[in-house]
């Protein structure tokens, strides 16, 4: 491996890749997400691995979401139980949240070791885990078809980092109110979702979590509007590199 010093913002990026990587050896990362990871780190490449004003914009529209809403919901998958647990966790408490696991590729084991990490960060209730609890989301064939009676199934508003397009389609269907996490401004999950924060989730979560702690109101967010200042700005860093190469 080339020798990256620790000041350069790719550092940040091989520690995260090493975390997800750990993560993976442990169990709660399914294959998929390594390249799922793999697909988020091209895009952070694109903006530039750091937060846009368009991200925080979305990121201030989020925690009022978050904040005014009655029944939240936050998804937590073998990424997410990888990268930020503590982070899910600590938005939870802040939100009045609930935690749920909910995964595309589930196994019991992986659901298992998955509440393991989140209790050890703090987490007192992890929905998604019982299945007398089970619930289904209609128009999915995935295992993520599989709610909680309790947690997605009722919520109002559910925050889904790292999502497939079809799910978050679902959801919307179902009357909820959806907030994502997704480096990639092009996917369906961002382009469906009410609220599209294209950044690292790594990177944004914190601030997240100190948004919904100042709780204050935004007057006015258009996400359509927001991922196409996204989409402009990775084509102007890509026509400043391309000067400079
Ligand atoms: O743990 P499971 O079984 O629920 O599976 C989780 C994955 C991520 C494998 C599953 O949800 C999946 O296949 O997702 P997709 O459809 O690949 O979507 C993942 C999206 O997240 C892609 O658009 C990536 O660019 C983006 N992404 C990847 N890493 C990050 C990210 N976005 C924000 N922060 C990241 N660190």
């Amino acid at each position: 491996m080339t020798f990256i010093p620790s000041t350069h913002p790719r550092a940040k990026s091989l520690y995260i890749r090493e975390r997800l990587v750990l993560a993976f050896d442990k169990g709660l990362v399914a294959k998929e997400g390594l390249m799922a990871h793999g697909r988020g780190e091209a895009f952070d490449y694109l903006i530039g691995e750091r937060t846009s004003e368009a991200a925080r914009k979305a990121i201030r529209a989020a925690a009022m979401m978050l904040m005014a809403a009655q029944r939240p919901v936050i998804s937590v998958n073998g990424n997410i139980a990888g990268l930020c647990p503590k982070e899910m966790v600590e938005l939870a408490f802040v939100s009045g949240a609930k935690i749920e696991i909910n995964l595309f590729y589930g196994t019991r084991k992986r659901r298992q070791e998955i509440a393991k990490v989140l209790k050890k960060n703090g987490a007192k209730e992890i929905l998604g885990i019982k299945k007398k609890d089970a619930a289904k989301l209609s128009g999915l064939d995935s295992a993520r078809r599989v709610v909680d009676k309790n947690g997605i199934f009722a919520a109002d508003v559910v925050v889904v980092p790292l999502e497939d397009g079809d799910r978050t389609l679902a959801l919307k269907r179902a009357g909820k109110k959806v907030i994502t996490f997704d480096l990639n401004p092009l996917s369906r999950t961002a382009q469906t979702a009410d609220i599209t924060i294209v950044d690292n989730v790594v990177r944004a979560i914190g601030e997240l979590i100190k948004e919904c702690k100042k709780n204050r109101p935004v007057k006015k967010f258009d996400n359509k509007k927001n991922l196409a200042s996204t989409i402009l700005e990775i084509k102007s860093n890509l026509t400043r590199r391309a000067r400079l190469a």
